[in-house]
């Protein structure tokens, strides 16, 4: 799916700033309140979870429907045009109505949806856009959750949320909403993959329109210099010498295609940026532009004080300038897809990304978060069909971003217990079918082990994350490295494949300092990274490390947790804990290239 755009073909209005917006009582959608304009509301901004901007309980924890609500125009020049309505995500349902009628609905809560409202809009009167959202969880959904539902003293139903991963449920219009316009004969999608030919780079493009298949494509670079041009809804395109996207050295090439009319004039345009690299998994490397790479970097949250998962652009600014200062080469999207502009931004700095599905919490009985009666968890789902079309939307939105170098298409289920295969085949076959450019990983949990776990043949890369050293062993680090090292070793003799450590960390209070190293300490925090280091560095098979986490982050209340999620290396405001020095002075000296491998 395209990213929207203004151009001299297509023109875009944003409808972010401060809707109405109030919770549902149970009776919104049956007394259909999208007809007339909401009672009752309170001001609500967009793009934001609106969990923590109300100092009321019922807001933070509401489980249900709310409604948003804004007026816009449009301009009487657009008659005539396609009229495109686009959410960049809403968490984790919506339904749309414009002017009380019915546009579009959209299930998953972490990528964009869309549709023409031409139909419905007033050329000479202002528009009302009325959008229910809901944020509940089930065994349906992705991620999965499962719905409480009590009576308090008096009868009223209450109702709460329980979910099995260790990130809070925010909620609301998460990322921009945006209104852009398109000839009838439109450019609906575009695909580029590319590879390299000895000194040429090979540009296969495939372009889907609408209304006329007479297409022309040209590429140009940074420079704006035109280097290729084809024409057809199928191209290929070769440049000489290209200069490749790298690692720290990001290259953007634009592929510009345009619809012709009838009359031989240009009815459409759509730029998309594009990088020219390889990946490849062989033996034990990660292989980029051919070359071994090393991941160095963090798991991830889109997460922050006030705004929640809303889309905050002068954050990811700052996370970026942090991942620079640090040496870092990658992230992960754990554990979701992250904003598109986010994606951009990471094309463009040079910043590899392992590119993430909502899929976490696919373990009914995972440590803290299990019930005291265990369940299989693939007897008990009923999310593939749900986790299928999130594969099938991240590929889509996201498949032409050079930053992407892998699928992850779940995080930590439950690879141990029986009928996990026969639950993950066809979402790898799928994943596959749809890219077979990019490889793909399922991230491991520790009780899927290298005798247990029946899905590691389904992953590339093998990526565990660990937690010996904190949840087992604590304060023993000594017997964690030894227990790490183990199990990676086994791995390896095992799959022969890559082993990526995508999660290890400790909590970590900043301030809580120690002569010696005391969990919960940021000594500890240190102590505990340098057991992993040590391990992994005698390890030539270990192709990355990502910590866990960059930052502090929100998640449910409970009794493991103060106050969030504290495996930081910074806090949740961004201010470096001990554990961000030291660890910066590894990774500033980890080469992107050949780091444990001879050249
Ligand atoms: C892992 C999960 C991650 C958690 C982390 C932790 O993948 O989401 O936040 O553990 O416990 O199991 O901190």
């Amino acid at each position: 799916m395209l990213y929207p755009q203004s151009n001299t073909k297509r023109e875009l209005i944003e409808l972010n700033g401060i809707w109405n917006f109030k919770l549902d009582d149970g009776t919104g959608a049956t007394n259909r309140v999208y007809e007339q304009q909401l009672q009752g509301t309170i001001p609500m901004p967009v793009p934001a979870s609106y969990n923590d901007l109300v100092e009321d309980a019922r807001v933070r924890d509401h489980v249900g429907d709310v409604w948003y609500e804004r007026e816009f125009y449009v301009s009487e020049a657009w008659q005539g045009k396609r009229i495109v309505l686009r959410f960049g995500s809403v968490t984790h349902y919506g339904k749309v109505w414009v002017n009380g009628q019915e546009v579009m609905e959209h299930h998953g809560g972490y990528t964009p949806f869309e549709a023409d409202i031409a139909p419905y809009v007033y050329f000479d009167r202002k528009n009302r856009v009325t959008v229910l959202v809901n944020n509940v969880l089930d065994f349906t959904t992705i991620p999965i959750g499962e719905l409480q539902v009590r009576r308090d003293s008096v009868g009223n139903e209450i109702r709460k949320q329980d979910y099995f991963h260790d990130f809070f449920n925010y909620s609301g219009i998460h990322r921009p909403v945006r209104i852009y316009t398109t000839a009838q004969q439109y450019v609906k999608d575009i695909t580029i993959r590319s590879e390299l030919r000895g000194q040429t780079g090979v540009v296969q493009c495939e372009v889907e329109t609408e209304g006329s298949s007479n297409v022309r494509v040209t590429i140009l670079d940074e420079q704006e210099n035109m280097v290729a041009e084809a024409s057809g809804v199928h191209a290929v395109l070769e440049i000489e010498k290209p200069t490749l996207w790298e690692p720290g050295a990001a290259y953007l090439y634009t592929l510009k295609a345009e619809v012709i009319g009838k009359e031989g004039t240009v009815v459409d345009t759509y730029s998309e940026p594009f990088g020219i690299r390889t990946v490849k998994v062989e033996g034990k490397q990660f292989l980029i532009n051919g070359k071994p790479f090393y991941f160095k970097g963090f798991g991830k949250h889109e997460d922050a004080e006030i705004h929640g998962k809303g889309l905050d652009e002068a954050l990811n600014i700052k996370d970026f300038s942090l991942l620079k200062w640090m040496g870092a080469n990658s992230f992960r999207t754990s554990h979701y897809p992250y904003a598109e502009e986010i994606m951009r931004l990471a094309d463009r700095e040079g910043i590899v990304v392992v590119d993430e599905v909502a899929a976490v919490g696919l373990h009914l009985s995972l440590g803290a978060y299990a019930s005291s009666n265990t369940r299989n968890t693939w007897q008990t789902v009923q999310c593939q069909e749900s986790h299928k079309a999130a594969i099938k939307e991240l590929i889509k939105r996201d498949k032409n971003h050079a930053c992407v170098v892998m699928w992850a298409i779940a995080n930590e289920p439950a690879g141990e217990e029986e009928g996990a295969y026969e639950y993950f085949k066809p979402l790898a076959d799928l994943t596959r079918e749809l890219d077979p450019t990019r490889p793909l990983t399922i991230v491991n949990y520790y009780a899927a082990s290298p005798t247990t776990c029946k899905i590691h043949t389904l992953s590339d890369v093998l990526c565990l994350n660990r937690y010996v050293g904190w949840y087992a062993f604590g304060n023993d680090l000594e017997m964690a490295g030894r227990v790490l090292n183990q199990e990676l070793l086994a791995w390896w003799e095992l799959t022969g494949k890559p082993v990526f450590l995508t999660e290890f960390g400790a909590d970590t209070i900043q301030g809580l300092t120690s002569t010696v190293p005391l969990m919960w300490s940021e000594e500890y925090q240190c102590e505990f990274l340098k057991t992993y280091h040590q391990v992994m560095d005698k390890l030539d098979f270990v192709a990355g490390e990502h910590v866990w986490n960059f930052a502090d982050f929100a998640t449910k209340q409970g009794i493991v947790r103060v106050d969030g999620n504290k495996k930081g290396v910074f806090t949740r405001d961004r201010r470096p804990k001990k554990a961000a020095h030291f660890l910066r002075e590894r990774y500033q000296n980890i080469k992107d290239y050949y780091y444990k491998i001879e050249k």
